[in-house]
């Protein structure tokens, strides 16, 4: 998978590329992400990249040309064609199932927005789809961006290693997780429930399963009566 992304503030992926499984499926060669900066298409003396609202109101807003000037540079740096992702509040939001779906594309455009937001010819013309990361406000659609590599990167086959791999088979059904303990047995009076001492898988797997339920009745009933995704 190839990703890029359009950002004035490329620093800020740095550190979060370089760390654990998104470094690794880098390295790996899995994926290869690379960061273009949306001043450097920007012209004039200032490098203007933003404009006040035609119309008024406060804030302003994300030029056009910056955008699809960078944009149509990142789509030549390679003959796939990409699903075009902008970040933004009003975007469809984002999920397991939308993360699944993008770990299967050859090539992504991620572009993350500043200010009030994008002039909608930068939706419009670049056929792009939006996604928000949930209902709080950012101060701009980098976090979100990140959010979005992390989840679809750790899907691509071969990026996470075996141990990984195998819990996220049993695990990913829908169910928040059972308790986990690990030494020592007891921890300031508290002690790890005398099941998982027992050695009996077959009771320690229902017990498991039964506590995921139970857990996720109480803390994200919503997860159970939802039928999408
Ligand atoms: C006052 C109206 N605001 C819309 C909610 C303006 C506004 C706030 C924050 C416009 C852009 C932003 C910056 N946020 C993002 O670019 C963003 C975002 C978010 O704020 N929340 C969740 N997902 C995302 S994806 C991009």
């Amino acid at each position: 998978m190839r990703i890029d992304v359009l950002t004035l503030f490329p620093e800020m992926f740095e550190s979060p590329l370089r760390y654990s499984i998104v470094k690794r499926a880098q390295e790996q060669g899995l994926v290869e992400i690379a960061l273009t900066n949306i001043r450097d298409f920007a012209i004039g003396e200032y490098r203007k990249v933003d404009d006040k609202p035609y119309g008024g109101g406060p804030g302003m807003v994300m030029m056009p040309g910056p955008v699809f000037d960078g944009f149509e540079h990142v789509q030549s740096l390679s003959p796939e064609p990409a699903r075009v992702i902008l970040l933004t509040p009003q975007g469809t939001p984002f999920s397991q199932a939308k993360a699944a779906e993008l770990s299967e594309q050859d090539r992504l455009i991620l572009i993350a927005g500043r200010y009030e937001g994008f002039d909608e010819r930068i939706r419009i013309g670049l056929g792009a789809e939006q996604i928000s990361i949930g209902d709080y406000v950012l101060n701009g659609g980098e976090l979100a961006a990140m959010v979005v590599i992390d989840a679809v990167v750790r899907l691509l086959p071969g990026a996470l290693g075996d141990e990984d791999s195998a819990r996220d088979d049993s695990f990913s059904n829908g169910l928040l997780e059972y308790p986990h303990y690990t030494r020592p047995e007891v921890f300031r009076d508290m002690k790890v429930p005398d099941i998982l001492l027992s050695g009996d898988h077959g009771k320690i797997a229902q017990w498991r399963r039964e506590q995921a339920l139970e857990r996720t009745r109480r803390l994200r009933p919503d997860l159970l009566t939802r039928t999408e995704e």
